[in-house]
């Protein structure tokens, strides 16, 4: 399997390290999954000070990235390697990220993240390199470092041989599973639809802690049985908790 290339573009190239050297990031790349390269757009600035930004037009607060050291960073680091780069700009002004999106940028051989910082980027160099607009969601951040992260981490532990065994990552909540998994218990939810589920609530030892006991069907020894409480806990939780998924079967 080759490795996933990232070139992640930013002012703060050091905010990555913790994140890259931890965890599933971190052996995503011991594995030969995913490779980082981070890349500091400030010294591609061509003016004397290595300015980045500068006021904006028609006023207002903040500053505005400038065009030319994004633009002229992003064709250096496109140029350092062969494989074509998918462009991805995590703006607030994206579309939202979602995992079908995600399972689909885990099949690219190359994405360059493009990380913004202050009030916004100058429009021109957005048109221009006409990169995937994606926002984490709507709350506001202080800059696209974070949602950077997000979305590798969300990446990566999808490449193959990352996770520990081959199925955790399909048993998360929001993978999709065939609706006829639910057959009779999901109304509306046909043959072909792919049904994203909150998952259930999980237990260990000991069987009684605070006073509060673990399920007893979950002690029971009845796989069928419990498979079916399983089920029934995760439409139940989705209903109450996120019934914006029920509505929406189909995330595009
Ligand atoms: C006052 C107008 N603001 C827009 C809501 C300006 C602004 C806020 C935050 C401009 C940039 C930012 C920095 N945020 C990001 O770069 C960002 C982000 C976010 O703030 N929320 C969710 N997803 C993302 S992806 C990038």
């Amino acid at each position: 399997m080759p490795s996933l290339r990232f070139d992640i573009l930013t002012l703060f190239p050091d905010s990555f390290h913790g994140v890259l050297n931890a965890s599933i990031p971190k052996r995503a790349a011991e594995f030969g999954a995913a490779e980082y390269h981070l890349h500091d757009v400030r010294p591609f600035a061509e003016n004397k000070h290595r300015k980045v930004d500068d006021r904006p037009f028609g006023g207002g607060p903040g500053m505005v990235m400038l065009c030319q050291p994004l633009f002229d960073c992003t064709l250096a680091v496109e140029g350092m390697d062969p494989r074509p780069a998918t462009r991805i700009l995590l703006t607030p002004q994206g579309e939202p990220l979602t995992q079908s999106r995600i399972e689909r940028l885990a099949t690219e051989p190359r994405l360059l993240l493009i990380a913004g910082h202050y009030e916004g980027i100058d429009e021109r160099v957005i048109d221009e390199l006409a990169p995937l607009e994606i926002s984490v969601g709507d709350y506001v951040l202080s800059g696209g470092e974070l949602p950077a992260m997000i979305l590798i981490d969300a990446i990566v532990r999808l490449l193959p041989g990352v996770l520990g065994h081959d199925d955790s990552a399909e048993e998360d909540s929001f993978a999709p599973r065939p609706a006829s998994e639910f057959a009779g218990e999901l109304p509306g939810a046909s043959e072909v639809d792919r049904v994203r589920l909150l998952d259930c609530p999980h237990y260990t030892r000991p069987r009684v802690w605070n006073d509060r006991a673990v399920p007893d069907v979950l002690l029971s020894g009845d796989h069928e049985a419990i498979d079916r409480w399983r089920r029934e806990q995760m439409i139940e939780r989705t209903r109450a908790r996120r019934p914006d998924l029920l509505e929406d079967n189909r995330d595009p």
